[in-house]
């Protein structure tokens, strides 16, 4: 921080303590301070990637923040309840205070990846900027320029949308396909239901009112969905107004569990596919799936409904019995027993029995297959084989059912800032960045998953350019949240391969670190901007008006006025801005936010009140509904119209796509054993423990992270069950190293029953030091490029370690 803000923030943090008795020298005899300036409120929200986007309010001095309050305005009964910030947006002052601060312009003067940074002036960074970007597109094509994925800065106005809409107008950039969160299950729920919807928005979680079985599998949302008005405290609240049985199946027992589940079911990760059939063994060899359901809405159950030219020995039925006659429920030696699935899960055969016919039993089961399932290796498989549950019971689009989707959240809309369309159509999926960067030129269509080329006779086509530019806004996947970083590193610090990157952030992350030209954007409490709250918030929808008295800070400038600028540079202001000011802009967006919602009071007030809600303002959402009703008026976006169960276009992929060796594609939801799973017992020799990176409460994603409140208020440590302590002569708060042949990272220990044996857990997120020993404890040290079969995403959940006492 500059001295100058230092002082002042000093002064007017001296003068408040002072205020409130926290200060040594407010004898009782003294008269009150008077204050330097009145203390003024504005609303903000932390915009990070949790998908609540929850208002904070900021109270400041003098331009320097005092304190931050969550939001508590209403008579908070439930459906007009206050949106409170969870621990991280609660800790924002420390985090804008925070002395990684960056706070002007730098270009790098050490090697990439050094940290050595001089500081230059805007000017000169937005001049180097721009020759940099044009020199890459004269030289390479702007193809060969790459926005790497980020998702830090949800802001509508001046936020990443602005850099897309520049470089659209300067003819565009190698797009991505997929994202870390969900690539697989996107895939699963395509194929499977016709569109990614029925995978990422599935019933509201009010539906839970109309289900008397909630089965939780790997859905965690007290930890994932933290805000007041989030998803955490619907699922609460609708379990106090009515006592649905929850069953949650999970490695970890996490605090969606502790006194709210029913039961625990701790299962092996990676291998939840093999209980689904175990399931639908139980239902079949028990005449207890819904043959109408699945013989009027499905394709590939059984002989009835596969495809033109497939046979029954191809259909899902004879896969689970592992028998070939048509009509014969006679299980065959490699039946989907529960036992064999007892032998793979971990989970005990009278337990799975017990599960089966209590889903079955169940009047309305409400199934949720949540996203880590989907960042195992066999992601796709695992989260298909998981959508047969509902379907083979027949228990969809009905009131308290759900299609094992997360839940939709609700909404109130406001616009983004336009981007405009890319002119390039080439894609990678954006876990490949690295791939591209080292030999996109040779990356294709059926070995890479490319998009958007030009096919050949054999279907298959070239990306035919390596990624020479990245900018990275508001992300830290360009070294931390992607995987094998110590590989990445490498690459990444190679001038000659990518010979140009720009990060544009708040403060000195590992992925800063790598900068050519690091530019400081203002905080989210620095700025205006009307937004909603993100993807998965609940069943609250919100609009906040953000508005600051604190910014900019330092030399810090929001991305859009950079973006003006570079477009100056780069011949494109006119169509950049059309001729609209900043307010312009804002006061177009609320005008159309205002036409969106109508009752979205004057924005005057909106400055005042800060929020605007609407519990359920589309009603409460029940998935497929339609479909369910009229199949044949509401056909879902398969080949088929139907569920597909068996995949012909899956089938298709299986036979020309060029995999590496143990991939697979198949054309029926299978359970598939795989590289460092459970049953990768050649690696297991040497790293016999299966090892994941949850999402803590203490950061979002990397986020957060410096803020030490939050590191004192949630351990980083490795989670071990007390039986592979013990072989380890291991006990909580020693200092280990968990290793492969990826990687070594230093971090505390936690032996705790609350994680099953032969697994362990770290909370993902932690910055990644560097060296030998990683001892930032990034899990991403320890996790691959290897991409997951059909998508090209990450399995970032699947990693096998093995762990010692330092
Ligand atoms: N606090 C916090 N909240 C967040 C985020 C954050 O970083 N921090 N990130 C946000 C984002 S962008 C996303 S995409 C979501 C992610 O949400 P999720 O993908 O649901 O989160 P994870 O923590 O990866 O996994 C949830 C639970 O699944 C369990 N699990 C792991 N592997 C398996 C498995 O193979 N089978 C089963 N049955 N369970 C398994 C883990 O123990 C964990 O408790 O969270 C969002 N919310
Ligand atoms: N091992 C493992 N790795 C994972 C996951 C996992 O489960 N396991 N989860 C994956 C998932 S689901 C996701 S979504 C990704 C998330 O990966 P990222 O999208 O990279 O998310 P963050 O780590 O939160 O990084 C956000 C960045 O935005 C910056 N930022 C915040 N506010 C602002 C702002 O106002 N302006 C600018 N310019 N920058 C800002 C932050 O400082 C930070 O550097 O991580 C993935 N990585
Ligand atoms: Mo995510």
């Amino acid at each position: 921080m500059e001295r100058r803000d230092f002082l002042k923030m000093s002064a007017a943090m001296s003068a408040a303590a002072a205020v409130t008795g926290c200060s040594s020298e407010s004898a009782k005899t003294t008269p009150p301070p008077v204050l330097p300036v009145e203390e003024k409120l504005n609303w903000s929200a932390c915009l990070v990637n949790c998908g609540s986007n929850c208002p904070v309010k900021v109270y400041s001095r003098d331009g320097i923040i005092t304190r931050i309050e969550s939001e508590f305005t209403t008579t908070d009964e439930y459906g007009n309840h206050d949106v409170r910030a969870c621990l991280r947006g609660r800790s924002l002052r420390k985090r804008v205070y925070a002395p990684d601060r960056l706070k002007y312009p730098m270009r790098r003067v050490g090697p990439r990846g050094s940290g050595q940074f001089e500081r230059i002036s805007w000017d000169e960074a937005l001049d180097l900027v721009a020759e940099k970007l044009q020199a890459t597109i004269d030289n390479y094509g702007n193809e060969s320029i790459h926005f790497t994925y980020n998702s830090g800065a949800r802001y509508h106005f001046s936020g990443k949308q602005c850099l897309y809409r520049l470089m659209n107008l300067k003819g565009g950039y190698l797009n991505a396909y997929g994202d870390y969160s969900w690539s697989q299950i996107y895939e699963a729920a395509g194929q499977t239901y016709g569109s990614a919807g029925p995978g990422w928005q599935g019933s509201s979680v009010s539906e839970m009112q109309n289900s008397d079985l909630v089965l939780m599998v790997g859905y965690n949302p007290s930890e994932i969905r933290m805000s007041g008005s989030g998803e955490a405290y619907d699922f609460l609240m609708q379990k106090r107004q009515k006592q649905f049985k929850t069953i949650i199946i999970d490695p970890r027992y996490t605090d969606s569990a502790v006194g709210k589940e029913d039961q625990w079911i701790a299962i092996r990760p990676g291998t939840d596919a093999a209980l689904f059939e175990a399931l639908a063994f139980e239902w079949i060899t028990n005449n207890r799936v819904n043959q109408a359901f699945l013989d009027k809405y499905c394709v590939g159950y059984d002989e009835k409904t596969m495809p033109a030219g497939v046979g029954y020995e191809e259909s899902y039925k004879s896969y689970i019995l592992d028998n070939a006659t048509v009509g014969d429920l006679t299980p065959g030696a490699n039946a989907k027993t529960p036992a064999w699935a007892a032998a793979i899960t971990g989970i005990e055969e009278h337990i799975i029995v017990e599960l089966a016919r209590e889903l079955a039993d169940a009047k309305a089961p409400f199934i949720q297959i949540a996203a880590s399932l989907n960042r195992q290796a066999a992601g796709e498989n695992n989260t298909r084989a998981g959508y047969m549950l509902p379907i083979l019971l027949g228990q969809l689009g009905l009131p308290g059912t759900n299609s094992g989707g997360l839940c939709k959240g609700s909404y109130l809309t406001a616009p983004f800032m336009p981007t405009g369309s890319n002119p390039v159509k080439k894609a990678i999926s954006f876990f490949t960045f690295t791939q591209a960067i080292e030999d996109g030129e040779n990356m294709t269509v059926l070995a890479d998953g490319v998009q958007g080329v030009d096919l050949d006779e054999n279907g298959d086509g070239k990306l035919g350019t390596n990624i020479k530019a990245i900018i990275n806004y508001g992300g830290n996947a360009l070294i931390n949240q992607h995987a094998d970083v110590n590989k990445t590193t490498k690459i990444i610090a190679d001038e000659s391969k990518c010979e140009f990157i720009l990060v544009v952030d708040n403060w000195m992350t590992p992925s800063a670190k790598f900068a050519d030209i690091l530019l400081p954007d203002v905080s989210w409490l620095e700025s205006e901007d009307l937004i909603y709250q993100s993807y998965s918030a609940g069943d609250t929808a919100t609009l906040v008006q953000m508005s600051s008295s604190v910014g900019p800070m330092f030399e810090c400038r929001p991305i859009y006025e950079v973006c003006v600028d570079l477009a100056k540079r780069m011949g494109v202001e006119a169509e950049f801005t059309e001729g609209k000011s900043r307010e312009d802009w804002l006061n177009q967006f609320y005008a159309e936010a205002q036409a969106a919602t109508p009752d979205l009071p004057e924005k005057e007030v909106m400055l005042k009140q800060g929020i605007h809600r609407k519990y359920l303002p589309n009603g409460s959402y029940i998935v497929l509904e339609e479909f369910r009703k009229d199949p044949d008026a509401n056909p879902l976006g398969t080949p088929s119209g139907k569920i597909e169960i068996y995949s012909s276009r899956l089938a298709e992929k299986a036979r020309t796509w060029k995999l590496k060796e143990g991939d697979v594609i198949t054309a029926l939801p299978k359970y598939i054993p795989t590289w460092e799973g459970y049953e990768d017992t050649e690696t297991k020799k040497s790293y016999p423990l299966q090892l994941f990176g949850y999402h803590t409460k203490g950061r979002a994603h990397s986020s957060y992270h410096n803020v030490p409140w939050l590191r004192e208020a949630v351990q980083d440590a490795v989670w071990i069950n007390p039986i592979d302590a013990n072989k380890r002569g291991l006990q909580s708060g020693d200092k280990v190293h968990v290793f492969n042949d990826r990687g070594t990272i230093e971090v505390e220990v936690k032996v705790t029953p609350r994680i099953m044996v032969g697994v362990v857990a770290l909370g993902q997120g932690a910055w990644y030091q560097g060296g030998s020993v990683d001892r930032g404890g990034c899990v991403n040290v320890l996790t691959t490029h290897r991409t997951t079969a059909i998508t090209k995403g990450n399995p970032q959940h699947t990693n096998l370690v093995e762990i010692r006492k330092v």
